[in-house]
């Protein structure tokens, strides 16, 4: 708790910076440029005050990035809303540069110095012109402080973080998704004619996402799936594809039959009402109180069910919802009622069937999830010109800032920067743009797109099935260059951070 009492004060040396530190214990060198210090609330002093801080979103969809001190935090602007969608709102920190589980300093010699939490308890890492801090709410995790190369002291935490939380080895493979091209609007029908151009495209996975249940937290087949959702998985199985299904089964709206029948299984704030856990499609909707022994059965049941259609493939969405503080039937600590979910989940729904979480948080689905959407979602546009102040906002531009910063991942869990867009009608985007998305894609090493054979020119079908069928080799040489099969990709005339964020602070 941050009521713990210090009980070590002293310095630390990582090579030739040393840093007077506060925590609760004494702090335990791995090597000379890397140490671990005990759980509870840290604070270093340091003197880079104009330093780069590096802030990590809580979930799938919150911002991450490298800001200047003195620009505005890297935060959701003027929505709270929006904020508690998309961030960890309990934590936020309008006036301060602050992020979830790990932050770091930009040196002034090119190195950096990342403070990192190595577990739950909900780790929050700051930083003030002259402290480097971090805290938990609940703790547990013992922090990791390293100096050194930026690419080498990321790769190191996520080297750890694999072995604290587990990392598992499946990969997604290559997949279409149904959700940016039709969005809700699906039926049986339209998933048989999209499979049947589908056919023999380098594919290893068909997915369709949010469209196919009456309303979300009910999940079984709408109207427009009249043969239900096991004909419509053979559809795609028999094609020669694996069959994947969105679902968010930690969340209900407030007019499905599961809120309005079985409203005791939701998490409730303080003031005895179900907790809002965010919003969207519209409205707030609720969260699942994973606790309560009748949420365990049902989900074991509704897992079941899903696999037992024929679907081998989850795009589990919305989970951050299982992690929002409230009252629950037991009182543990938020991101162990999640991630005991979702590991839950992962028993029974076995280990060959691939969980690709979205909207998670994102340290606590490390070695429970096979992969996870990094970024908020892409669109067929650059920007949104609607959300000036919002880097969480629908659009090509923030989805790929969010999932570049959070490349360092993906040694410790396959990491999905959203779908690539092959078509060139029915987009906004130009050429570059249009590349980066696919160079993003290919750098993080998760291919999907969305675009129905039928809305492609033949040449871009073409490039689209080299693109599926190739393997490249990437290499990092900085943070934003990379080589691809020698290819020199160098994505840093794309950070453009300063604009629309800045100006909304101010
Ligand atoms: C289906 C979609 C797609 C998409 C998901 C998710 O921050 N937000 O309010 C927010 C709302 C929706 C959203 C993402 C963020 O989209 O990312 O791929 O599956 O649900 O409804």
């Amino acid at each position: 708790m941050h009521t713990d009492l210090a009980t070590f004060s002293g310095v630390v040396h990582l090579g030739d910076v040393s840093l007077p530190v506060i925590a609760s214990g004494e702090p335990h060198a791995i090597d000379e440029r890397e140490l671990l210090i005990p759980t509870g609330a840290v604070t270093l002093l340091h003197p880079f005050a104009d330093a780069e801080f590096y802030r990590h979103g809580w979930n799938s969809w919150s911002p991450s990035g490298w800001r200047r001190q003195d620009d505005a935090p890297l935060r959701v602007y003027d929505s709270p809303e929006r904020l508690l969608t998309a961030d960890d709102a309990k934590n936020d920190t309008p006036h301060a540069h602050s992020g979830a589980a790990v932050g770091a300093l930009a040196l002034p010699d090119g190195e950096i110095l990342l403070l990192g939490a190595l577990g739950l308890g909900a780790p929050r890492v700051g930083a003030t012109a002259s402290t480097l801090w971090g805290t938990l709410e609940e703790d547990g995790a013992e922090w990791f402080l390293a100096r050194g190369p930026e690419v080498e002291v990321f790769a190191r935490y996520a080297q750890l973080l694999a072995e604290r939380l587990g990392s598992r080895g499946a990969r997604a493979g290559r997949v279409w998704c149904s959700w940016y091209s039709f969005y809700e609007e699906l039926s049986e029908g339209r998933v048989r004619a999209t499979v049947a151009d589908l056919a023999g495209m380098p594919f290893d996975v068909v997915q369709l996402d949010d469209g196919w249940e009456p309303v979300v937290g009910d999940w079984t087949a709408n109207d427009r799936f009249p043969s239900g959702m096991e004909a419509t998985a053979r559809t795609i199985t028999d094609a020669g594809f694996r069959a994947g299904l969105w679902l968010a089964p930690l969340i209900a709206l407030p007019d499905s039959v599961f809120a309005r029948e079985r409203t005791e299984l939701l998490v409730h704030g303080d003031d005895g009402a179900p907790l809002v856990a965010g919003y969207n499609w519209g409205g707030p909707y609720y969260a699942l109180d994973t606790t309560h022994p009748e949420v365990i059965a049902h989900l074991r049941e509704l897992f079941a069910r899903v696999v037992g259609w024929g679907f081998s493939y989850l795009k589990l969405d919305f989970m951050y919802a299982g992690a929002l503080e409230g009252v629950r039937s037991v009182p543990v600590h938020r991101e162990r009622a999640y991630r005991d979910a979702v590991a839950l989940i992962r028993e029974t729904v076995g280990d060959d069937v691939y969980l690709l979480g979205c909207g998670v948080p994102i340290v606590p689905s490390l070695g429970v999830f096979d992969g996870i959407r990094v970024g908020p979602d892409v669109a067929a546009f650059w920007d949104n010109a609607e959300r000036p102040g919002d880097p969480t906002g629908v659009g090509a531009r923030n989805a790929f800032l969010a999932s570049i910063h959070r490349a360092w991942l993906r040694s410790a869990i396959e990491t999905d920067p959203d779908v690539v867009y092959f078509r060139r009608r029915r987009s906004l985007l130009d050429e570059p743009q249009r590349q980066l998305i696919e160079d993003v894609a290919t750098v993080l090493g998760f291919k999907s797109t969305s675009d129905p054979v039928a809305w492609l020119l033949p040449g871009e079908v073409d490039e689209l099935r080299a693109w599926l069928r190739r393997s490249e080799r990437v290499v990092q040489e900085g943070r934003y260059r990379f080589r691809v099969d020698g290819r020199l990709v160098d994505l840093s005339a794309f950070i453009d951070y300063e604009a629309p964020v800045s100006t909304m602070a101010g």
